[in-house]
């Protein structure tokens, strides 16, 4: 729901590794795309990306101590121009809100007073100052109940859509570029959405569909300013195969922007908003120039042999870290037989990070595909992503960053060996 985003981006990535951030604080860019995302509830995981083209996501992280099982929304709560996510419990009628697109806890909490359980969160700017609110619709009553704080309490708002049918589900966007954002519904039967826009009874103003082929059985609805010009329009997302289909005109005709968001589970829900367009980790604290003598000796609970591939791996980030006086992080044995199972799912797949986030992990380094035997390539690749050295863009320095951080305290690395010989290594830190 932010407006006047930019829509220059740099994808630069390495191709010998990828990396992504999940626990540390990002700093806000002034840049925003409009973007995609999608919210697994069996996992909690929020996967976002701001370019509307085929890839995985940027960034993926969970809003802390939220059950999971909810249901997601986005928007820019603090007006900075920035979107975040929330989430709402249906059971409960709460919502928890953050601002930031990392995981971290929940900035704003509170409970929508007056309504059923059960219903599904929109959000957006109902009374345009700049900052997005929450609602919720009733698919069996029709009825949509929107607030104008993010704080505990009953709907400023509540009305219906004429002609609304069992089991639409709610939009919300500005489709006209006043500044206000409104409501619409989507008809999951026929693929047409009903918009208004204007908050309050009566019919829908605009009636509109996305055309393509395929059908529409199984698309859910999407909706977001793509082109950036202040007037939100119509999406829908599958996801089964995890397709966006996004289309620049609330009106009848094909989609302008077809892509594929990869690596992320099947039962994902979508969301939109403009995220930094770029995420900045904060720079890590500057390397002390005295190294303290001693690291304290990392704890091994279980007697492994110092010569295998994890704990070469383990020994190895340990070194690099004491050389900036940071603690070593423990072996985390316990979620190993995971990390292999995330290697070998993205072995399978062929998307790194694929599986990134089965394991509990806050961050995830990965090695894709290189030469084995795994007890030699791990120093390798290692060294390739420290040698990366300290800085604080996070597309050129992230596996340094992740790697160095002083939040940290455990990392599991897994391995999967290929027929061919070539290994999958991930490093989950936490
Ligand atoms: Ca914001
Ligand atoms: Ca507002
Ligand atoms: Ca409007
Ligand atoms: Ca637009």
């Amino acid at each position: 729901m932010v407006r006047n985003r930019q829509s220059s981006r740099s994808t630069a990535r390495s191709k010998e590794f990828l990396t992504i951030l999940l626990g540390a604080a990002i700093q806000a860019a002034p840049a925003a795309d409009q973007g995609v995302g999608a919210y697994v509830p069996a996992t909690g995981i929020f996967a976002i990306r701001s370019d509307l083209s085929n890839g995985t996501a940027d960034l993926r992280f969970r809003v802390q101590r939220a059950p999971i099982g909810q249901r997601p929304v986005a928007g820019d709560w603090d007006g900075d121009g920035l979107d975040g996510v929330g989430l709402y419990r249906p059971s409960t009628r709460t919502f928890q809100l953050s601002n930031q697109t990392v995981t971290g806890p929940a900035q704003l909490k509170f409970q929508l007073k007056g309504v059923r359980a059960g219903l599904i969160p929109v959000a957006g700017d109902w009374d345009r100052d700049g900052e997005d609110s929450v609602g919720v619709y009733d698919p069996v009553r029709h009825l949509f109940h929107l607030k104008n704080d993010n704080a505990t309490g009953p709907a400023d708002l509540t009305f219906s859509i004429e002609g609304a049918g069992k089991n639409w589900r709610p939009v919300a966007g500005d489709w006209d570029g006043n500044g206000f954002d409104s409501v619409g519904l989507y008809d999951p039967k026929t693929g047409v959405f009903h918009l208004i826009n204007r908050n309050g009874n009566g019919p829908a103003e605009i009636v509109a569909t996305i055309e393509g082929a395929g059908g529409v059985k199984g698309w859910l609805p999407v909706t977001g300013d793509w082109d950036g010009d202040g007037v939100s329009t119509l999406g829908i997302y599958q996801p089964s195969t995890g397709k966006f289909r996004l289309r620049n005109e609330n009106s009848t005709g094909p989609a302008d922007w077809e892509f594929q968001l990869q690596g992320v589970r099947k039962s994902a829900l979508p969301f939109s908003g403009a995220w930094a367009s770029v995420p900045h980790p904060t720079p890590t604290p500057t390397p002390t120039s005295t190294p303290t003598p001693t690291p304290t000796p990392t704890p091994t609970p279980t007697p492994v042999p110092s010569t295998s591939a994890a704990q070469i791996c383990v020994n190895t980030i340990n070194s690099y870290r004491a050389g900036l006086g940071l603690a070593p992080l423990a072996r985390w044995s316990a979620a190993e037989p995971c990390a292999d199972n995330q290697a070998k799912s993205d072995a399978q797949t062929g998307a790194a990070h694929g599986a990134f986030g089965d394991c509990q992990e806050w961050a995830q380094n990965e090695c894709p595909d290189w030469p084995g035997p795994p007890e030699s390539m791990i120093g390798s690749c290692l060294q390739m992503m420290w040698n990366e050295g300290p800085g604080s863009d996070f597309s050129t320095h992230g596996h340094y960053i992740n790697m160095s951080n002083p939040g940290y305290t455990q990392v599991a690395c897994g391995f999967y060996t290929k027929a061919d010989g070539r290994v999958w290594s991930v490093q989950d830190f936490r």
